[in-house]
């Protein structure tokens, strides 16, 4: 399999964490972890590319010299310089970087003093209490390290649903060549879109299994084949990844498609009801007696116990065989009723593309509307805009309004959310926007009752429409805030303000629980991607997806309005 993007961004990245461990230059640091971030956001495979003759170096932050390494990754797999980081540095140590508290400096430090290399290292350390002697730790840091290691361990390590995609989409189109293949589907937590995928579940029906069995075998990512049998196989991936291969026959196929999407919970359930009805369920069909009642499709196994399709993405056994029952499953939300984002940066703050580049992006979407929202001032980080850049911001976004046609684009702010719950630009400032997302960067810490007392007063201001990407959260890497939803939403519904699902891959925030919650506490969502490229606009469907797993419809959520009703819905 060709080196894709995100294999190239994740060595740039592991780059840029063993060079932060070692007290590299931050600049140095900063052109890998960028270089990484451009990379992954691009449209098209950095190995294409360079087949088509194309310069690296016209890519915004790459140099000769990130050029000639992303030509050794394309054409190698990997990175020379990076091995021999690993060599001088223990690779393990990176890895200490993404437990909650610890930074390069700490990682470093610990290294240094205690000799911690490992996971196991710092368990052990922290459970000896030998990291609160160390200066700049402390027994409540060692405490916080304690736990995060725990609840690290106690996890089984999750792929983020976007990456599985990739995965998903190269297997299925490597199988879909296998000698007499006639169709192959993902099955699993994948088709179900849960934002993180333990492996991968594939269903094939073909003329004859033996070679197709073969051929996915041979696969030249597989590490180990696990196990290889006539119609099941299963395979460890190069990436650690498992993915397993069943063969079904086709009188079969809905019976299995249903079995192996899961969830296990929603297949009990389902196995239950038809227990009552006298029926048997399994992954070859529905039966009564010997008789095989159901089984071609999954729409004839849910009619075989009297309920209708229920989505994938409603499988979780949380009320959704019930609500079946009773012909009341919500019209779920699609990609198609999306009518613009609400939440997006161009390069006039740290996004990487023009105004005209995302407004043509959005206009390949679909849509009738973009909002334009810079971050403020106090992320110093990202170029935030001040009383006097905000100016200049609305100025561009109403002259391009002039010529811009049928399409509107909105004038907004990503509103930072100061630590005392104060917006971080006066009100005259604000009352000049469309509308303001408001969202916390900073002390992301503070205890579940502070931060929701912060985000709370930030609702306040009468000028703070939708809160960003609600509870901080970065899939794998950051636990959310402890922040008391209940409260938060019914503030939210008094308020006629908005609460976001965040739709980027690595934060998916508002969680599907959450969007539940929405919805039956009635509080308006929104769905936006918080681009910051043209292509990030894309991770609309992930956001929808979630959305979907929420119980939400299009009604629910407000970027799904025309842009009359949805500038209506803001004043309040
Ligand atoms: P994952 O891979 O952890 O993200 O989650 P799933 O849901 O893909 O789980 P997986 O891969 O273990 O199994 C795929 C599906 O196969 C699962 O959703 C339901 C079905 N399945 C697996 N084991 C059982 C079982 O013991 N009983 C029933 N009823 N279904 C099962
Ligand atoms: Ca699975
Ligand atoms: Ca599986
Ligand atoms: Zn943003």
């Amino acid at each position: 399999m060709p080196v894709q993007n995100v294999d190239i961004a994740s060595i740039f990245n592991q780059m840029a964490d063993l060079l932060e461990i070692q007290d590299a230059n931050p600049f140095r640091v900063r052109a890998y972890r960028n270089a990484a971030r451009t990379i992954s956001d691009l449209p098209r495979p950095v190995g294409d590319m360079l087949a088509d003759n194309e310069d690296p170096q016209d890519l915004p932050g790459i140099g000769k010299d990130l050029a000639e390494k992303i030509e050794e990754i394309v054409q190698t797999g990997r990175l020379a310089q990076l091995d021999e980081l690993e060599q001088e540095i223990a690779p393990e140590l990176s890895a200490l970087m993404t437990v909650e508290g610890l930074g390069p400096k700490r990682v470093q430090a610990l290294h240094a003093a205690l000799g911690i290399r490992t996971m196991d290292d710092l368990q052990q350390a922290a459970e000896k209490g030998a990291i609160r002697e160390l200066g700049g730790f402390g027994a409540k840091t060692e405490d916080k390290i304690r736990e995060a290691v725990k609840a690290r361990r106690d996890e089984p390590e999750r792929l983020k649903w976007i990456l599985a995609e990739q995965r998903a989409r190269d297997m299925v189109a490597y199988l879909e060549k296998a000698p007499g293949i006639q169709r192959v589907e993902v099955a699993g937590s994948f088709r179900r879109c849960k934002e993180t995928v333990g492996d991968l579940d594939l269903l094939v029906i073909c003329r004859k299994a033996p070679p197709v069995m073969d051929h996915f075998t041979a696969h030249e990512d597989v590490d180990e084949v696990v196990s290889k049998g006539r119609t099941r196989s299963t395979v460890v991936l190069k990436t650690g990844l498992q993915v397993d291969v069943r063969v079904i026959p086709k009188v079969s196929y809905g019976a299995a498609l249903h079995y192996f999407t899961g969830s296990k919970a929603h297949n009990v359930a389902v196995r239950k009801r038809a227990q009552g009805k006298d029926l048997k369920i399994n992954e070859y069909g529905v039966f009564r007696g010997d008789e095989r009642i159901a089984g071609r499709s999954e729409e004839d196994v849910y009619r075989a116990v009297d309920l209708p399709y229920i989505p994938p993405e409603l499988r979780e056994d949380r009320g959704e065989i019930e609500a079946a029952g009773n012909d009341a499953l919500p019209d779920l939300i699609t990609l198609e009723d999306m009518r613009g984002d609400l939440h997006a940066h161009t390069k006039v703050t740290d996004g990487k593309a023009s105004l005209e580049d995302m407004v043509a992006s959005a206009r390949k979407q679909g849509y009738a509307y973009l909002a334009i929202t810079e971050h403020s001032k106090r992320v110093t980080m990202a170029g935030g805009l001040d009383a006097q850049g905000v100016a200049g911001h609305i100025a561009r976004i109403d002259r391009f309004n002039q010529s811009s046609g049928d399409f509107t684009v909105l004038k907004g702010m990503e509103v930072d959310i100061l630590k005392d719950g104060g917006l971080d630009l006066p009100d005259e400032i604000l009352a000049q926007l469309d509308f303001r997302v408001c969202s916390v960067h900073y002390h992301q810490n503070l205890s579940g009752d502070r931060q929701t007392e912060r985000i709370l007063k930030a609702m306040q201001n009468p000028y703070c429409n939708i809160i960003g990407h609600p509870t901080g959260r970065l899939i794998g890497e950051r636990p959310p805030y402890e922040v008391d939803m209940q409260r938060i939403m019914k503030a939210a519904r008094d308020k006629g303000c908005f609460l976001e699902l965040n739709a980027h891959p690595d934060r998916l925030d508002l969680n599907d629980r959450h969007c539940r919650m929405a919805r039956d506490m009635e509080v308006g969502v929104v769905i936006s991607t918080d681009a910051h490229s043209t292509t990030d606009l894309e991770f609309m469907r992930l956001g929808v997806a979630q959305a979907r797993r929420g119980w939400l419809s299009a009604s629910d959520v407000l970027n799904t309005r025309s842009l009359e009703d949805l500038l209506a819905a803001m004043k309040h």
